[in-house]
């Protein structure tokens, strides 16, 4: 009697677990379909994006981006076409982004893309080379840096249009025959100039956690020049790259060039990866950085206009007067003042346009909140663009 109770009490527990397994196995089941699903949903809330946005960038009019409202009242007839720079270490993946976005704005295939690179013992850029030239905007392919100190002045010759299209860009260091780029003097109008900026960072660059340091002159002169750099790191590596690493990498970069994170871009360097196919990711974070950067380019040619002196009397509101007005609302001490003036210093605040655009990056350095609050709010209710 006792015997077959136990025979089926342990029927009864095989049952049960027979049934838990089951009950498990569906519920894994659904989560994965749900995953799936989701990730369906999101590729093509993706791939809409990308339907929407390279056209918009194929079809690139200057003004665009910041919307035309922006340059209403600014004389613009002279700006048809908006030129960015993409520099960054010796074989980052400059030319290879480059001719990824060939790729996928021009449609070319891998091999009709033309920017110089590294690949088959090649040397990789040494002219600075124009693309997407079809358009509105171009990428002006720059030669990698190795000691990032000394490169400046030549980044700077290449900013202010001093080193043209098609001319080499030529080093002290060089054995070759050819003058040396000029400098920075020979300035070029605003529409010759370089309007916007993309450094592109290798993901497996040992050197990574040095570009802080090492990079600090660029940052300021950027800063000071009112350019809004975007970052692009760039991996090799097939698969998925862990999320934290990617954000450590990211925050890195973004810190190293001065971009805050929101105008920093990770994706794979397809040419020189197994994994040919452009992802739909990669092709987003592309386009995000295109984008950024044209943003940023436009900014960059307000705040030139904006300092005309043609212009000037559209600011008369001082930034000093800005401040004043402002601390006589909130009855802000001495020491706040002077830690808003310390802060516009650092980071080479002079006038209320650039302060509008870039107090985002810098209100950290604001040390009260509340200070840091209002001087926002004030900020807002300016009609400083
Ligand atoms: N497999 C493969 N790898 C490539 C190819 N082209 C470039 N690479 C690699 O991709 C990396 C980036 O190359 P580039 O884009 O030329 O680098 P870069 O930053 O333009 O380099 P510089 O112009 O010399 O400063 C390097 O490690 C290259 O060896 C290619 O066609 N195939
Ligand atoms: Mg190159």
């Amino acid at each position: 009697m006792g015997g077959e109770q136990s025979r089926e009490e342990t029927r009864y527990v095989s049952d049960d677990k027979k049934l838990q397994d089951a009950i498990d196995k569906e519920r894994e089941r659904l989560k994965e379909e749900k995953y799936r699903r989701e990730k369906e949903r999101q590729t093509k809330k993706l791939e809409a994006y990308l339907e929407k946005q390279i056209p918009k960038l194929q079809n690139y009019e200057f003004g665009n981006s910041l919307g035309k409202d922006a340059f209403s009242s600014i004389p613009c007839s002279d700006m048809k076409v908006i030129k960015i720079v993409v520099f960054g270490p010796t074989g980052a993946g400059k030319s290879c982004f480059i001719n990824m976005v060939q790729h996928v704005v021009e449609g070319r295939s891998f091999e009709q893309c033309n920017a110089q690179t590294q690949s088959t013992g090649k040397e990789g850029t040494i002219h600075l080379e124009s693309h997407l030239n079809n358009y509105n905007f171009r990428l002006l392919d720059t030669r990698g840096f190795f000691e990032e100190r000394t490169y400046m002045s030549e980044l700077d010759s290449i900013l202010s249009g001093g080193i043209k299209v098609d001319e080499l860009i030529k080093r002290d260091t060089d054995n070759m025959q050819g003058r040396v780029s000029p400098t920075a003097s020979q300035v070029s109008s605003l529409a010759d100039r370089v309007h916007g900026l993309i450094c592109v960072l290798d993901y497996d660059d040992p050197r990574f956690n040095m570009y802080n340091d090492r990079m600090k002159e660029y940052r300021k002169q950027f800063k000071k020049e009112g350019y809004s750099p975007v970052s692009v790191v760039v991996y090799k590596s097939h698969g998925d790259i862990p999320d934290e690493e990617a954000k450590e990498r990211t925050a890195e970069a973004a810190s190293a060039i001065g971009s805050p994170i929101d105008r920093t871009f990770i994706l794979r360097n397809h040419i020189a990866s197994s994994e040919k196919e452009v992802t739909v990711p990669s092709k987003v974070a592309l386009i995000q950085a295109l984008e950024t950067a044209l943003i940023g380019a436009e900014m960059y040619v307000k705040i030139k206009k904006l300092a005309d002196t043609k212009n000037r009397k559209k600011t008369d509101m001082t930034l000093d007067k800005f401040l004043k007005e402002a601390r006589a609302r909130h009855g802000w001490k001495d020491d706040d003042v002077t830690n808003i003036k310390e802060t516009f210093n650092k980071n080479d605040i002079y006038d209320l346009a650039s302060l509008k655009l870039f107090w985002p990056d810098i209100k950290d350095d604001v040390k009260k909140w509340g200070v840091r609050l209002f001087l926002g709010k004030e900020l807002e209710r300016t009609d400083v663009h």
